[in-house]
């Protein structure tokens, strides 16, 4: 069985599982590797994660499809983890949602999920829900049917991504999507929220008939306090810690250039930061100078 089928069954093992999927969100191929050694079950292709640490541009769909797919391959290399890419809204209409999901396939990504913001979106976690318009549903449930249809193999996965609670269009509407996308193939919903409280999608769970039928998948940001386990007794089978990493790497090298400035010697900043062999060893540097050697180098 090739690498991208392992890893494809291995995503949808872990969607059926009766445990959850615990899925951190990775920027970079390093920040993948360190998920993995951690022992948590997936990455996350956080296009805020890859927008930011990447390119410095907020996450309003600037990052072009073949950008961020460089990256989901960058991270997907340096991982025996399955990879699952965040690709907004599939960058365009229907076609490019199509193509979106080709590229993704044939680069051996195990699965993407696609949301119902317009294009250009905005990140989720923006502040109001002003100029926030959502794909009509039936447009965005014809993208779906031609996404699964565009596939060629049978394990790829993809997640439906919906936004009505984040754009303010309540419980009713997320649980019509949530049935729309399912009903068009879609191999799990992603709901998405921004309510602290949990009460909007504690609405959500008791009024989708969907529930236990089709994965459902969780972004805890706002909701932080929920631990993995008590999301997954509600409900959610698949949960993405989405942006930890990146944000605890912001602020370490603002920590450290702080003290740099401040001090005006890079002693100050040493016991707080990895050690340089750490770094070599990370990347395996003695193991690929010994295969160097291995050949008479
Ligand atoms: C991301 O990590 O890019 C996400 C999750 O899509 S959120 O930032 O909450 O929209
Ligand atoms: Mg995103």
């Amino acid at each position: 069985m090739d690498k991208a089928t392992i890893k494809r069954n291995k995503l949808r093992e872990g969607l059926t599982a009766s445990k959850p999927l615990v899925t951190v969100g990775a920027h970079d191929a390093m920040s993948a590797q360190l998920i993995e050694q951690y022992g948590f079950d997936a990455i996350w292709v956080s296009g805020f994660g890859v927008s930011t640490m990447t390119f410095a541009v907020p996450d309003l769909n600037l990052v072009t499809m073949t950008e961020a797919l460089e990256a989901a391959i960058r991270m997907d290399r340096a991982v025996q983890l399955p990879v699952v890419a965040d690709c907004d809204n599939g960058f365009g209409g229907l076609t490019n949602v199509v193509r979106t999901v080709k590229e993704y396939e044939a680069a051996g990504i195990a699965g993407i999920c696609v949301e119902d913001n317009v294009f250009p979106k905005r990140n989720s976690l923006y502040k109001g829900e002003s100029n926030r318009d959502l794909i009509p549903m039936v447009e965005q449930a014809r993208r779906i049917r031609a996404a699964k249809e565009a596939q060629s193999s049978q394990e790829f996965v993809f997640i439906a991504r919906v936004e009505a609670l984040i754009a303010g269009h309540g419980v009713e509407e997320a649980c019509r999507r949530a049935d729309a996308y399912a009903e068009a193939g879609a191999d799990a919903i992603l709901m998405h929220s921004k309510d602290k409280t949990l009460s909007e999608i504690e609405g959500f769970l008791a009024n989708w008939k969907g529930l236990g039928k089709i994965p459902l998948v969780a972004v805890p940001t706002l909701f932080p306090t929920f631990t993995v386990e008590q999301l997954h007794a509600k409900g959610f089978q698949m949960i993405i810690l989405a942006n930890q990493p990146m944000r605890a790497s912001v602020k370490a090298m603002e920590d450290t250039l702080r003290t740099m400035k401040e001090q005006r010697n890079a002693a100050s900043v040493d016991p707080s930061i990895a050690a340089v062999n750490h770094i070599f060893e990370l990347v395996k540097t003695k193991e690929m100078i010994e295969l160097e050697e291995k050949y008479g180098a």
